[in-house]
């Protein structure tokens, strides 16, 4: 029998019972880490289980970055190059006008909180004077060979407040040592060990899954496992992104995520290593798969056994149809909307979005660059300066079923269950907003599985309304996963009430917070 309820009376002993049930529930759970799955466990239990995996911290920080620059220059810049052969000249490099300040100033304008250049792409051209190969800028014509671009870049960033990442290919198809396994994986580590040693804080470290045949069809084997145990000690807050366990490949160059995005994902490995013949990723993962984190996922890869982990997703995309800056593409630059919709898909998707600038020849990012950057930042500042929810009133409110049997935790029940989870929020007055934004506290996990969006539209005092209901609320938008942020886009509402209804949640116990809900207006939609 269903019960519809003035939810005041009853919210304090039910939110009591809850927090009880919940923190019984998962005491054993959520610790950053992996939790075992195996045949033997119910769907019911794969649900709790999966409810208890939580980031670490260096992901966590990691996600609150949200938006990042990605940077790809180098030899290509100058090659007109996506991929060189690694027998490019030296003095090919020469930047004639090389400014970093000018990369930051471009790139913050936009409004990321972090940059990733690539040292090293797949030609072994260092953007730094390795001490390891005669292939980087010592050899180049640039600054009579004493420049150094990662160093400028990183010095620029932290000037200018912006996290500083390294993109290090492991595919080199310079180095003589490359397919001679033991020693470029000694090579490779000591190219780490410099760039983690000689630039300070390192945010980042992106391992690119290309790779290729070495010298006479040798095939390199990676030390995987060595590479991360050395970025562990000498920088334990690195994030090793796509070839690496704390951030992997959404799966796609376009700038999209999935409908339904996953940062607690099944994984059959029990190590933490890359497979290079499986598309990006750790532990035998197809980070190009439809369906990641679905509990029939989790349920498939159970029945093989494996691991819950902690593997958000990066969405890495170009401003530009190339990585490298190629001036055949300077009108061919991603138009504000498009650049729009796909930071509502990836930053409000449940992902973090690294967007790819490529600067020129003169070493700056290019003008028609520069102005839709900028562009992009004005809307976005435009939009979030305000949360037009601030200050609101807010409940956690639920309906009740009457209930005989076990709960979650195998204890005996024989009273109220709780149902739908309904966070509401009185605005104080009818405000106009066309942008909604949720937030779970991912500290706890990822739990919910779908979602309503309402806005009261009902006349009289909205306390008269039907709690299980119908009467004035108007659904405007839906949607499955939330995790750390889902923005939702619409035609702009004015309502003095909305509320956010939990239709699925992993572990029944999603509470909401005030900050968790945002409501914007964009001004140009
Ligand atoms: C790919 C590389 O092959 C491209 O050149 C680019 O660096 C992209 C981000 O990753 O795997």
């Amino acid at each position: 029998m269903r019960h519809a309820r003035k939810m005041k009376d009853v919210v304090p002993i039910i939110a009591a019972v809850i927090f009880f049930i919940a923190v019984g529930c998962r005491s054993k759970l959520g610790v950053p880490g992996s939790v075992p799955i195996s045949p033997s466990d119910t769907r019911d239990e794969l649900r709790e289980k999966a409810a208890g995996v939580v980031p670490s911290e260096r992901q966590l920080a990691w996600q609150a970055l949200e938006f990042q620059a990605f940077v790809h220059f180098g030899m290509n810049t100058f090659t007109d190059r996506e991929w060189g052969e690694g027998t490019e000249d030296p003095k090919l490099f020469n930047p004639t006008d090389f400014d970093a300040g000018q990369w930051i100033e471009a790139v913050k304008a936009a409004g990321t909180r972090g940059l990733i250049v690539t040292a090293k792409h797949h030609d072994g051209f260092c953007l730094w004077p390795s001490r390891f190969t005669e292939h980087s800028v010592k050899n180049s014509p640039w600054k009579d060979g004493k420049g150094d671009v990662v160093g400028e870049v990183a010095a620029a960033c932290r000037k200018g407040g912006l996290k500083f990442g390294v993109y290090l290919s492991p595919w080199d198809r310079h180095e003589p040592t490359y397919g001679d396994s033991l020693r470029y994986n000694e090579h490779f580590k000591n190219q780490l060990r410099e760039l983690l040693t000689n630039y300070g804080e390192i945010s980042e470290v992106w391992f690119d899954g290309a790779c290729g045949e070495g010298p006479n069809g040798k095939r390199q084997v990676y030390d995987w496992d060595g590479y991360f145990k050395l970025i562990r000690e000498l920088q334990p807050g690195v994030v090793i992104s796509i070839m690496g366990p704390d951030a992997r490949w959404i799966g796609n160059e376009a700038g999209v995520t999935r409908e339904s995005e996953w940062s607690a994902i099944p994984v059959v490995g029990f190590d933490d290593l890359p497979d290079e013949k499986d598309p990006g990723g750790i532990a035998h993962l197809d980070a190009q798969a439809k369906d990641l984190g679905s509990i029939d996922r989790i349920a498939a890869v159970a029945k093989q056994g494996g691991r819950l982990i902690w593997y958000p997703g990066q969405v890495d995309v170009s401003i530009r149809p190339g990585w490298f800056y190629h001036s055949a593409e300077d009108d061919k630059v991603k138009t504000l909307d498009q650049l729009l919709d796909i930071y509502y898909t990836s930053v409000g998707g449940n992902a973090q979005l690294l967007l790819n600038i490529p600067p020129d020849k003169r070493g700056r990012i290019h003008e028609n660059d520069v102005q839709r950057l900028r562009e992009l930042g004005d809307r976005l500042r435009a939009t979030f300066a305000v949360n037009l929810a601030e200050g609101a009133k807010t409940e956690m409110v639920f309906d009740l079923t009457a209930v005989d049997g076990i709960d979650r935790c195998g204890r005996a029940t024989g009273y109220m269950k709780r149902g739908v989870d309904v966070f509401s929020c009185a605005l104080g007055e009818a405000i106009s907003f066309n942008v909604a934004m949720l937030m779970e506290d991912i500290r706890q996990g990822q739990h919910v599985e779908a979602f309503a969006f309402d806005v009261w539209d009902g006349t009289g005092p909205v306390s008269d309304h039907n709690l299980l209901g119908q009467t004035g609320w108007r659904e405007i938008a839906s949607g499955t996963t939330i995790g750390w942020k889902k923005l939702l886009r619409f035609p702009t509402v004015t309502a003095e009430w909305v509320r956010v209804r939990i239709l699925k949640s992993r572990n029944g116990s999603t509470i909401f917070r005030p900050k968790t809900l945002g409501l914007y207006l964009d001004p140009e939609r």
